[in-house]
């Protein structure tokens, strides 16, 4: 019934992965060949070729998502691939993918995810390979994909007809591929419950603590539903926006303060539930609130960091931590008491794979609302829910006063980032080359009364495999331990997006509880004149303040 076809093609000279994998809007992959060569291109480039390799293959549901699924099976299938896992309808989430890679050894993973960027026929799609350690493809791999997808002269297609991918448990054989439907969820929510106590979180949820889960119509739905409502007992209420939609019901799947705003009006409205959490397009990120109480992703982390034992999983307490160089440095704090190593990785996931990987950390996090553990190896957001879930059970607290306990003992990394979005890739770039040629005469000198004391381009050299990723973003850190940084978005589809992270730390009790912006608005005000960025893009509020 199926035939292999082999069909004569050209590069496109776009296909270079960014932070995490390759991300364009709908229309490019629509083009005749684009995706076809992007996923020949990751075929050629598994060691050995793809020829009896074992792959998942599914994505959080956005427009274009059941085309590629169909395409991407007929090409497994012509390259010879022994066995290919697919979430039934097309669905997996990140972290579900990098489970099921895990769980059953197979060779890696192909997500089809633009992760938090819109969707619909106008939005984003996007591709994204692991690799058989279930974590996003490092540098090395991504590399060698773009440099197959630049020489690609052919690809090979199965050729018959569609797979029916709705019924899950079904296998199905194409040339010699067996192709099996699974199910999405069950496996993800069968790790959870071996990570965490569920029966003192269904107490919790019992005694009368209320939750609001919201999925922004992306791919979480379904394990919330499993997850909160059939396995911990919430009530289906406690669910928003659970049914995946191709378009997200046209908002932007990314929970923020701006994008998961229904949920944040809930939360800070007089029937705000004790508890509120909300997750991206793929699912591997969160956003945690609590009654009338946002938390930032950073205190999150050392959150998380802090009170590690009170979940099953992280008893006997963690082997060390990592974050991102944007993050905030509150987990710095914590690891410093507990005396455990706390690394500094680029950001983006890729970076924490070695680490997990080599036992050297077991919890990690960016201050992109990305958590996430060596439970798997991608940033996992039901988790990080099920996380703060399972200590608020064991403490008997309310979100705000566990926070503000952790802050009276550590002190306070006041955070925030701007976000100026879809500026001029050209102006942008000339911020940024500015800055790097300007660090050697920042150093030293005083800016609205604070000493600049580290101004560099960060370079990191993996502890593991001696690997360097360089200029990864600029770092102005000062005297008072307040620090300034600087980089360009690899995620975006328009234009460029200028990231800048501001941070500031006290640990006055009497300062503990003050406003963000107006804490900070010296430094926010700095770090727009340092860079110079109402010269460069002509503007100088942020488009996202997060
Ligand atoms: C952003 C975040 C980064 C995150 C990445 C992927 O990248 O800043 O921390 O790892 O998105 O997250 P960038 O290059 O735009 O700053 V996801 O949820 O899109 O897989
Ligand atoms: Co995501």
């Amino acid at each position: 019934m199926y035939e292999i076809k082999e069909v004569k093609t050209t590069p496109f000279k776009d296909q270079k992965p960014g932070t995490s994998g390759l991300r364009k809007p709908v229309t490019a992959f629509q083009q005749p060949h684009y995706l076809e060569n992007f996923i020949q291109s990751i075929f050629n480039s598994m060691k050995g070729g793809p020829r009896g390799k074992s792959l998942v293959l599914g994505g959080d549901g956005r427009y274009y998502n059941k085309r590629a699924i169909q395409i991407i099976i007929k090409m497994a299938a012509a390259n010879g691939v022994r066995k290919l896992m697919v979430g039934r309808d097309g669905f997996l989430s990140t972290p579900a993918v990098s489970n099921i890679i895990r769980k059953y050894k197979l060779d890696g993973g192909i997500i089809l995810s633009a992760s938090h960027n819109p969707g619909g026929p106008d939005g984003d799609f996007g591709v994204k390979f692991n690799i058989e350690n279930g974590g996003p493809a490092p540098e090395k791999v991504t590399n060698e994909i773009y440099q197959q997808s630049l020489r690609i002269e052919r690809y090979l297609i199965a050729e018959g007809p569609d797979i029916d991918i709705s019924r899950d448990g079904v296998e199905i054989k194409i040339l010699d591929t067996t192709v099996k439907i699974i199910d999405p969820v069950t496996d993800y929510a069968d790790l959870m419950e071996e990570l965490f106590d569920f029966s003192k979180i269904r107490a919790l949820l019992d005694s009368g603590f209320t939750m609001c889960y919201d999925a922004l119509h992306a791919i979480t739905g379904i394990y919330a539903r499993e997850i909160f409502v059939n396995r911990l007992g919430a009530p289906e209420e406690s669910l928003r926006n659970c049914d995946p939609l191709p378009d997200f019901g046209g908002g932007h799947p990314d929970p923020n303060l701006k994008y998961a705003a229904g949920l944040v009006e809930l939360m800070f409205s007089q029937d705000a539930p004790d508890f509120g959490a909300a997750s991206d397009g793929d699912g591997d990120r969160n956003m945690i609130l609590g009654r009338h109480f946002f938390v930032t992703p950073s205190d999150s982390l050392a959150i998380l960091a802090a009170n590690a034992r009170l979940a099953p999983r992280y008893k006997d307490g963690l082997k060390g931590v990592a974050r991102s160089m944007p993050t905030s440095r509150a987990v710095d704090q914590v690891a410093q008491e507990l005396g455990l190593p706390c690394y500094e990785t680029p950001t983006g996931w890729k970076f924490f794979g070695n680490l997990l990987d080599a036992g050297m950390i077991t919890l990690c996090g960016e201050e992109s609302f990305g958590t996430g553990s060596d439970h798997i190896r991608e940033k996992d957001g039901i988790w990080a829910i099920l996380f703060w879930l399972n200590i608020l059970a064991e403490k008997r607290t309310s979100v705000a006063e566990l926070v503000r306990k952790h802050w009276m003992s550590h002190g306070r990394n006041y955070y925030t980032r701007h976000d100026y979005e879809e500026v001029e890739r050209e102006g942008a770039q000339d911020l940024m080359k500015d800055l790097d040629r300007r660090l050697p005469e920042l150093k030293g000198q005083t800016l609205a009364g604070r000493t600049v004391i580290l101004a560099d381009n960060f370079c990191y050299k993996d502890p593991v495999d001696g690997s360097k990723s360089c200029n990864q973003g600029i770092r102005i850190g000062f005297d008072d331990n307040s620090r300034i940084v600087y980089r360009l978005s690899g995620t975006g589809t328009k234009g460029a997006t200028i990231r800048i992270y501001i941070e500031g730390y006290t640990n006055a009790p009497e300062l503990l509880d003050e406003d963000t912006q107006e804490f900070l608005s010296d430094l926010i005000r700095l770090s727009r004149s340092i860079s110079r960025i109402k010269e460069h893009i002509g503007r100088e509020e942020p488009t996202v303040i997060t």
